[in-house]
């Protein structure tokens, strides 16, 4: 079996500091950069919105960040501005190794869809291409760390693991936003899905 480390959104704006900032953001560093020697395949993925993005609630009149609204593809939380293309918030921490990355995956492009996970769009049809990528290099087991655990390194595990990849996430290299309960949450939908959390 070869193996990947998929490295979720270890940007500025999750960061301390940043827009919207995970609490310990930046405590994982060092350690993925120290996982990344051990895997056939390092690929990171970047949330990357072009300015005004549906996701922002700057987009929506009269509504503040961490509010939730309705969709077409379902319900959607309503953020802080962030990880606006080109901008420094968008940049990866500069702690971050990037040189062994062999593939940086983009995703939340799409003006009008959020987009969690590593594989798909919100509305759970719009692939990224980084399934294709994995299966035509034989990339079956992947290990995903990074930001956050309850919402881009959620949906991404519990895609992979629908997809059929031996997924395990690294608790201890991911850190959460917890808003309302969403880390249990979390951690029992991916579980559920069949994903190994270590
Ligand atoms: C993320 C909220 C909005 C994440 C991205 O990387 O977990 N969360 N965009
Ligand atoms: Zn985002």
């Amino acid at each position: 079996m070869s193996n990947a480390l998929i490295v979720i959104d270890v940007q500025n704006d999750f960061c301390p500091g940043g827009a919207l900032a995970v609490t310990g953001g930046d405590d994982i560093i060092a350690g993925i950069n120290a996982l990344m020697p051990q895997f056939e395949a390092v690929i990171l993925t970047q949330d990357w919105h072009p300015d005004g993005h549906l996701s922002f609630a700057s987009s929506h009149a009269g509504r503040a960040p961490f509010e939730m609204t309705e969709m077409p593809y379902g319900p959607q939380v309503l953020w802080p501005d962030h990880c606006v293309q080109g901008t420094q918030g968008a940049a990866f921490h500069q702690a971050l190794a990037t040189d062994p990355a062999d593939l940086i995956v983009r995703k939340g492009f799409n003006p009008a869809i959020d987009s969690y996970s590593a594989f798909f769009e919100n509305d759970h049809k719009t692939p990224t291409g980084l399934e294709g990528y994995l299966r035509t290099r034989g990339l079956t087991g992947l290990t995903l760390v990074g930001l956050a655990t309850d919402f881009c390194v959620n949906y991404s595990a519990q895609d992979a693991a629908r997809l059929g990849f031996d997924v395990t996430v690294r608790q201890d290299l991911c850190r959460a936003i917890d808003m309302d309960g969403s880390l249990d949450a979390a951690r029992a939908a991916m579980r559920q899905a069949g994903v190994t959390l270590a």
